[in-house]
């Protein structure tokens, strides 16, 4: 399927997989790249060796195209960027900031750059520093989070830039995907519902709160100190929001924070951030990476009457309909 997501990332099929701190590593990321998607190692948190290490492992498992993920809060975040031009990665993706003070090194050493954007205003910001494509991704996406809902930014970013616009925030299925393409998107970016997949390596016990969440089951941590988070609820995320109305408790809070997602991500999922998004509900099947990317566009296929590649089109054109 062809729209100028998959052309620009040379890519096969417009998903791409949502990159999952601590998460997503060279087993997911390899998994969804060899169905055709964009796979994406998570690099946030993680030492710059280990970086190394997984894009040479799923280097080794696949030869298609692969990205890399920068959460500008890292501290490491100017090392890693150097880094991953050495590594001659193909596609970039960020998060969680603006990647301006990053942009030339990266088109220089030819990577494609796809920051994700919460607003209109850091779209356009991107595509005037050379940004080959946005992921616009709404409130609905679980981790770090904008304000805005995927309803409500899709279209503004799309009107706003001339470049593809990804989807993403609350897309689990074929008609996530469809609707994303109605709002104006030319592409998916996917996180949660690669979370419970057989090549995900993120411990069993996180995979099963996902598989039993419900709609209602995920809340923002954070949102007072500017870090909001979506994350399912559990004991950690009700005592980090209770912690939260009362200003005397912030050493404590801030003593609860540290390494909750590295104990969610290892199997306490009590105790720890189990980041997930509002589609969480949605998930209530493991598969695999390739099963999860032919059936959502598959699905969206259908659903669309055979149209999807011509709504792309029209997207791409900025037509209006009106
Ligand atoms: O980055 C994400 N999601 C993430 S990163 C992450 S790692 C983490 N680990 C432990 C604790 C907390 C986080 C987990 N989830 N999504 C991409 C995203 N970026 N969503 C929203 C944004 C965003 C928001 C505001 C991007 C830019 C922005 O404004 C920047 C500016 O300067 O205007």
């Amino acid at each position: 399927m062809r729209t100028r997501v998959t052309d620009i990332l040379g890519i096969e099929k417009p998903v791409v997989q949502g990159a999952m701190a601590r998460i997503a590593g060279a087993s997911l990321a390899a998994a969804v790249s060899e169905a055709g998607g964009l796979g994406v190692i998570a690099c946030g948190g993680a030492p710059l060796e280990w970086v190394a290490q997984q894009v040479e492992l799923a280097r080794e498992k696949t030869s298609k195209p692969l990205g890399a993920n920068v959460m500008l809060m890292d501290p490491n975040a100017a090392e890693l960027a150097r880094l991953l031009c050495d590594l001659g990665i193909d596609v970039v993706t960020t998060g969680a900031g603006s990647p301006s003070a990053f942009m030339g090194m990266w088109k220089e050493a030819g990577i494609k750059v796809v920051p994700v954007v919460a607003s209109a205003a850091l779209a356009r910001r991107m595509e005037r520093l050379g940004a080959d494509a946005v992921v616009a991704e709404g409130t609905e996406a679980g981790g770090h989070v904008g304000e805005l809902t995927t309803m409500a930014l899709i279209p503004s970013v799309s009107r706003a830039v001339s470049i593809p616009v990804i989807g993403a925030g609350g897309i689990a299925d074929g008609r996530g995907m469809l609707a994303a393409f109605a709002l104006g998107a030319e592409g998916v970016q996917v996180g949660t519902r690669f979370l419970t997949v057989s090549e995900c390596t993120v411990d069993d016990a996180y995979k099963q709160r996902v598989l039993d969440a419900k709609d209602s089951d995920t809340i923002v941590t954070g949102r007072g100190s500017g870090h909001p988070v979506r994350c399912l609820k559990n004991r950690f995320s009700r005592r980090v929001r209770q912690l939260e109305l009362d200003a005397s408790c912030a050493d404590e809070l801030e003593g609860l924070y540290v390494g909750s997602l590295r104990r969610a991500v290892e199997g306490d999922v009590d105790g720890g951030s189990v980041m997930a998004g509002q589609v969480a509900g949605l998930v209530s099947e493991r598969g695999s990476a390739a099963e999860v990317v032919d059936r959502m566009v598959d699905e969206a296929r259908r659903l669309g009457g055979g149209r999807l590649e011509a709504l792309a089109a029209l997207n791409a054109e900025r037509a209006q309909l009106t």
